[in-house]
């Protein structure tokens, strides 16, 4: 794989981006070359985000998706895409033990381009705020997928009636080191995993997928928390039960099942488990701080998405939301895809300091607020509006 190389050892311990390069027993990874303009949260795990403006295309290239991990990437010496094996096994008829190219050969392939975001994007902006990685806006992308429906595997291998949840395991490593021991492992309901855009994928983008979003395989759950969709992908566990493997319970992925003020301690039994995400957008042209000529018109885009639904309109304000202004939405190429929104404004009278504010409604008219939303303790659902700096001169 072309992103990989640099020779850690050569760089300072301390320095944030020196331990970025390491990955485990002496192989490197340097994230910060394999995407470049992203910004590094974390070094251990690697967890990275896309300023809005380098999200403006409306497939996300590969070197510009987000990087979410709870572990250490597995060791690419260990991983050889050939004998690569996925195991599905627990409550069904007909276990399975897959091969990539078992999946190639024996199953429909489709190509999608879907929106994956985590669930803790946005976690920066509430108050009292939360522990975990400080996601502004940019824990989120639409690249193209290519894959296998997970329904198709599923099927083969024979559901049982006693089957209610998937639990998903990758070859990622504990940051204690301890093999026995997973990083994450979360699953969706069985109603979820059937449905037609949930895919078991080993391409983004007509390529194989880059090491640190989970190569050689991966889930994509569309419109879910991204801590669905699992990275090197190796056994999906049908289970008779809520899955109940690492992140699952607790504070984990879940939020109050009512509302709750601003820091209060939610006991574990009321919590439930995040599903769709809610309606969101993205200012991605122009980048943030821009200077524009007043005397002539401006375009301003985005995207807009909205979990398990459609966006049905987009508005901006220049005014710090006193007054909105319609801006024109394209469909989603195909469901889970986020939908291109742009507006040309006219010529502004004032020269001067402006924001952009964007604001989507989803097709149940829910939009996004002007603040944060309900306050969890981990900071999970902030779809609040996105704003950028303008000035008009
Ligand atoms: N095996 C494994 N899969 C994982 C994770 C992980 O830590 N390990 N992180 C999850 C989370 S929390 C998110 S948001 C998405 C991020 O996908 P990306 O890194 O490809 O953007 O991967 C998910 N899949
Ligand atoms: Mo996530």
């Amino acid at each position: 794989m072309a992103s990989m190389g640099a020779a850690s050892a050569l760089l300072p311990a301390s320095s944030l981006l020196a331990d970025a390069i390491y990955s485990q027993q002496g192989e490197t990874i340097d994230p910060a070359q394999s995407k470049p303009g992203l910004t590094l949260l974390g070094d251990r795990p690697v967890n990275m985000e896309t300023p809005p403006h380098l999200l403006d295309d409306d497939i996300t290239p590969s070197e510009r998706l987000f990087v979410r991990n709870n572990g250490l990437l597995p060791d690419e010496k260990d991983i050889n895409i050939h004998d690569w094996t996925l195991e599905i096994d627990g409550e069904v008829e007909n276990p399975l033990s897959l091969s990539i190219n078992d999946l190639k050969s024996q199953f429909k392939v489709v190509t999608k381009r879907m929106v994956i975001e985590c669930g803790g994007n946005g976690r920066r902006f509430f108050t009292p705020g939360a522990s975990g990685n400080q996601w502004t806006f940019g824990a989120v992308g639409c690249p193209e997928w290519t894959g296998v429906r997970l329904r198709d595997v599923l099927n083969a291998a024979k559901l049982k009636p006693s089957a209610v949840y998937t639990g998903h395991y990758g070859a990622d490593i504990h940051l204690s080191g301890d093999p026995e021991k997973a990083p994450l492992s979360r699953g969706v309901p069985i109603s979820k995993a059937i449905e037609e855009h949930s895919m078991i994928v080993w391409a983004m983008n007509g390529e194989d997928l880059p090491l640190l979003n989970g190569y050689p395989l991966r889930l994509i759950i569309p419109g879910w928390p991204g801590s669905c969709s699992q990275k090197w992908l190796t056994r999906i566990w049908v289970r008779d039960q809520i899955h109940d493997g690492p992140k699952m319970g607790g504070k984990s992925y879940r939020v109050p099942a009512y509302p709750v003020p601003p820091g209060t301690k939610v006991p574990d039994e009321d919590m439930k488990i995040i599903e769709s995400m809610p309606v969101k957008s993205l200012i991605t042209y122009p980048k943030t701080g821009t200077k524009i000529n007043r005397a002539e018109t401006t375009t301003i885009r985005g995207h807009a998405w909205a979990g398990d639904i459609a966006v049905q309109s987009v508005d901006i304000s220049l005014n710090f939301g006193a007054t909105w202004i319609p801006t024109k939405l394209s469909p989603a190429v195909n469901k889970y895809a986020w939908q291109r929104w742009s507006v040309e404004i006219p010529p502004l009278h004032q020269a001067g300091y402006y924001e952009i504010w964007a604001r989507a409604t989803d097709n149940n008219g829910v939009a996004q607020p002007p603040t944060t939303p309900g306050w969890n303790p981990k900071g999970y659902l902030n779809n609040m509006q996105h704003r950028i700096a303008m000035f008009a001169l």
